[in-house]
């Protein structure tokens, strides 16, 4: 080739490139095509042994490791998620109940907000204030800035008081992890001991919250999975719309099937959206979030819960289409 065919052969190649990438970025949006999946398999290489030391002995106490991953394509996943805890951003939460600070009140009527700061989202709007349980992490955001971090990723099962100052209409956004000691599997040792020990079993998530202005979660809600296992094949996950169903492999414990896969499991993975937790974040094309009852979650016996039924009035518990094997959800509301 002589050297300007050349160069104008290369500038060819340039364009059609680019062309490519476009509709490939063009198939990731909401109503476009499939969306993009990375594929892994086996467990993740532990970066961080522990997240999280709670400072007394407590009798649920497990180890909130992070690991990388490496995907199909060669790209290095954070598992189970990269969060603000890990990143330091953010302020840490207020405890409504934490065996590891001794915040325990017993009712509701010994709970006090008076000392719970106020995030200022939007200066001369007016002061919410809320009541959370996420199984086992959260960090939320509203209207874009990060007002709370879930400051026990794993276990014990805290619960936490959030207060902001905010105008409507505003935003709320959560990331939310269902923690895991088998990093990269999406299973934990349980129970821990006994004739019952199960060191492959697959946890479940979960999200409660009620705020003083009548906001609550519901199935009004939007909620969407970026990380699902453990997996025999990643067949499994079969995208449905915008859902990432795995309805067959059943949606709640006891149902859920318990894979045989162990450590030679798979894990599907969906690149998180920038800007997800941003007020003008187009959630439009996500699923609703899916409701489920206390027996589905499995706290019926969470003191960090159950002590306070008046907090949590009217709201429900939410998560994706399944709440056993999507470890890592968004979910997002706008407040009107
Ligand atoms: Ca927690
Ligand atoms: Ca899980």
């Amino acid at each position: 080739m002589s050297f300007p065919v050349r160069r104008a052969w290369v500038a060819l190649v340039g364009v059609l490139a680019a062309v490519a990438l476009l509709d490939s970025a063009g198939a990731q949006g909401p109503s476009q095509g499939p969306a993009k999946r990375w594929v892994t398999r086996g467990p993740a290489r532990t970066v961080i042994h522990n997240l999280y030391r709670c400072p007394v002995p407590v009798s649920n106490h497990r180890v909130s490791a992070v690991g990388q991953i490496t995907a199909d394509d060669g790209t290095v996943l954070t598992v189970p998620a990269l969060t603000a805890l890990q990143m330091r951003k953010g302020p840490r939460s207020y405890d409504l109940y934490n065996e590891c600070t001794q915040v325990t009140p017993r009712n509701s009527a010994e709970v006090s907000t008076d000392q719970v700061p106020v995030v200022e989202v939007d200066p001369g709007g007016e002061v919410v204030t809320g009541y959370v349980v996420a199984d086992n992490y959260y960090e939320m955001y509203v209207n874009g800035r990060l007002v709370s971090v879930d400051n026990t990723p794993y276990t014990p099962f805290n619960s936490a008081i959030v207060r902001f100052r905010v105008r409507r209409p505003y935003t709320v956004a959560f990331l939310l992890v269902d923690w895991e000691e088998h990093l990269g599997l999406g299973m934990e040792l349980f129970p821990l001991t006994g004739p019952n020990r199960n060191p492959w079993y697959p946890g479940d998530g979960g999200l409660i919250l009620r705020l003083s202005d009548g906001t609550v979660t519901d199935s009004t809600w939007k909620a969407q999975s970026f990380y699902i296992a453990p997996l025999e094949r990643p067949e499994e996950v079969v995208e449905r719309g915008p859902v990432h169903d795995t309805t067959p492999l059943g949606r709640v414990h006891p149902f859920s099937r318990r894979p045989t896969c162990q450590e030679n499991c798979y894990a599907v993975h969906y690149p998180i959206p920038p800007r997800w937790w941003a007020k003008e974040f187009d959630d439009s094309g996500w699923p609703r979030a899916y409701e489920y009852t206390d027996t589905d979650i499995g706290v019926t016996n969470l003191p960090a819960y159950t002590r306070y039924p008046e907090l949590f009035e009217g709201a429900r518990w939410i998560w994706t289409v399944n709440l056993v094997l999507d470890n890592v959800v968004i979910a997002r509301k706008v407040v009107r």
